[in-house]
């Protein structure tokens, strides 16, 4: 059986997240998942919450509540939205976790023995007022590239210059707006990734089969400009996985935690061991999936993440991954296949978190169930270039392909045979040369289907299965069984069966992207067959004469224009 890992980028803690970071990460990692399973897969997927760095601080901070009180609370609501929005994890684990502690400082050890941890005297700015240091986001100040005035300690959010916080001009405390600063020295470990240039562009180079998106970047960052510099992986904070040399304390780091980059992909793996912890599952049941030595040797490793994600997951983490195994004895499993994203805009627009801007997950969910949601961001996703929401093509979608293209065909047909044959799957007549054309039709474009799910191609994905539900739409208007039904109740009753049975089949195929549909289609039809079709006109019979079923109620209503003007001005705002 094939075996299946899969990971989303695991999103920052410190608030709910928007339609842009779900459709950059979360929500196509779902639908491959839920695609590796209907294909028979053993999947493992795993996501978390992001619980360190100076967001997790600075949000806790401005709620009034105790960091590791605010990191919980926000926990729980986050996994909350994921089960509304159906993300379907193993496990939606949190990089606070004791794993995570305890795996992070293992790492950390692996990589010093190898010769890959560096000890370097840092300028850092300290807050007397404040009592502490003041890294990252901590500090704001005056843009030396652009004259921006609250750019932050580590990026200029204007013109996006990566800056130190020792660069800003009048540099002022976040936390109190402090100036009364100073700068001192103070010693952080630095890992030395450059010496892994060769070993990664090596390694790059054997994925030709990987979006351009991401191996573009890859090669960016690698080969020009200062991506591969040695990076600092330590900060003066509180919270956040203390320095260790594995289980040993390390002289000269106390006080201080690694840097929340260092430890948040090695969430991916720690998640497994929360998993294997929250089901009485033994280490030996997590290490197969990361462990080559343990039985991870077989396991295809998928990640999923955006754009600006993908420096992290092309560089530094396989020089994490790479390093810890220098003597060979730590064979921890590298990423098959890395499917990146570009960003989702909205109306006109970015999508932001810090000045509310657009949809955000609880929102979306409060307005509409998330089955609408699933289909126009998985049919709309960011893969090529950018993207862009609007509330016009939002309905468009919503009710063209969901309401009038699969919605109508399941209720044209399930009322028609209501009300000539009564519920149950009519016997009688035999299947024609339409009829074998539909399923020709339908063989080659399942084939398609499958290739572009395989390929993580999902836009192709989408457009291949709304041509599916529109050659049902077709087969039934051309068939016409109200029409034969007066001359022909045969042939009728042969086209009623065929359409109910195309009903299941819809439902299997359609599971990816709208899951509650499926469960609502299998009900309607009285099964709980959620087998692949390998064989469509075997599949088309999977129902038989007599076998009874239900009118389903309305499977998609229609967005008026009332609520989309309503929703727009809703949206357009700042939230709170
Ligand atoms: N939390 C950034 C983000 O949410 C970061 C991803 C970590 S993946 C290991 O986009
Ligand atoms: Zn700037």
């Amino acid at each position: 059986m094939a075996r299946t890992l899969i990971t989303s980028a695991i999103p920052y803690i410190n608030g709910i997240k928007h339609l842009g970071n779900l459709v950059g990460s979360q929500l196509p990692a779902d639908l491959y998942a839920r695609y590796c399973r209907g294909r028979g897969h053993e999947v493992m997927f795993l996501c978390a919450t992001d619980e360190h760095g100076t967001p997790a601080e600075l949000a806790a901070t401005k709620a009034g509540k105790p960091v590791a009180e605010f990191c919980a609370e926000m926990h729980g609501i986050q996994a909350e939205i994921a089960r509304g929005f159906r993300l379907s994890f193993d496990h939606f684990g949190r990089s606070s976790s004791p794993q995570n502690h305890a795996l992070t400082q293992h790492f950390a050890g692996r990589l010093a023995e190898a010769g890959m941890i560096g000890e370097v005297s840092e300028k850092q700015v300290y807050s007397i007022t404040d009592g502490r240091y003041l890294p990252d986001r901590y500090i704001e100040g005056t843009c030396p590239n652009c004259g921006y005035d609250s750019a932050r300690g580590d990026q200029c959010e204007n013109c996006t210059k990566q800056l130190d916080p020792t660069d800003l001009l009048n540099p002022r405390s976040a936390i109190s707006g402090s100036t009364d600063l100073e700068v001192r020295e103070t010693k952080h470990l630095y890992l030395r990734q450059s010496q892994m240039r060769d070993r990664l562009n090596g390694w790059i180079d054997e994925k030709s089969d990987w979006p351009v998106l991401t191996t573009s970047i890859a090669k960016k960052w690698l080969n020009d400009g200062d991506g591969l510099q040695d990076r600092g992986i330590t900060r003066d904070l509180d919270w956040g996985v203390p320095v260790k040399n594995g289980t040993q304390d390390w002289p000269g780091m106390e006080g201080k935690v690694f840097y929340v980059w260092f430890d948040a992909p090695i969430e991916y793996i720690a998640c497994a061991g929360e998993w294997a912890e929250a089901n009485g599952k033994t280490d030996a049941d997590w290490q197969r999936w990361w462990r080559t030595d343990m039985g991870a040797e077989d396991v295809n490793y998928v990640q999923f993440m955006g754009k600006d994600n993908v420096p992290f997951h092309t560089l530094s983490f396989p020089a994490t991954i790479m390093g810890a195994n220098f003597d060979g004895k730590e064979p921890w499993k590298l990423v098959d296949y890395i499917k990146s994203f570009n960003y989702l805009n909205y109306d006109g627009g970015q999508f932001s978190t810090s000045k509310g801007r657009g949809v955000f997950m609880d929102q979306a969910l409060s307005i509409l169930p998330s089955d609408y949601w699933r289909w126009w961001l998985l049919s709309h996703v960011p893969e090529s270039s950018d993207s862009e929401f609007t509330w016009e093509n939002f309905q468009v979608s919503v009710n063209k392909d969901l309401a009038d293209v699969l919605g109508n065909f399941v209720s044209r047909i399930t009322k028609f045979c209501r009300s000539k044959f009564g519920e149950e799957v009519p016997a009688g007549g035999s299947y024609g040369e339409r009829e074998q054309k539909l399923i020709a039709d339908l063989t080659t474009r399942v084939r398609a289907y499958e290739g572009h799910m395989d390929a993580i191609d999902i836009g192709k994905a989408a457009r291949e299965l709304r041509a599916i539900w529109v050659l049902g739409n077709e087969y039934l208007q051309s068939a016409a069984p109200w029409v034969t039904f007066k001359t022909d109740p045969e042939a009728a009753a042969a086209s009623v069966r065929l359409s109910l049975n195309l009903i299941r089949l819809y439902a299997v195929l359609s599971a990816p992207f709208i899951p509650d549909a499926t469960d609502s289609l299998l009900a309607a039809v009285q099964s709980d067959d959620r087998s692949w079709p390998t064989d469509i006109a075997e599949a088309l019979a999977a129902l038989p004469a007599g076998h009874a079923f239900t009118t389903p109620e309305v499977l998609f209503s229609k967005i008026t224009d009332e609520q989309r003007e309503d929703w727009q001005q809703r949206f357009s705002g700042v939230r709170d």
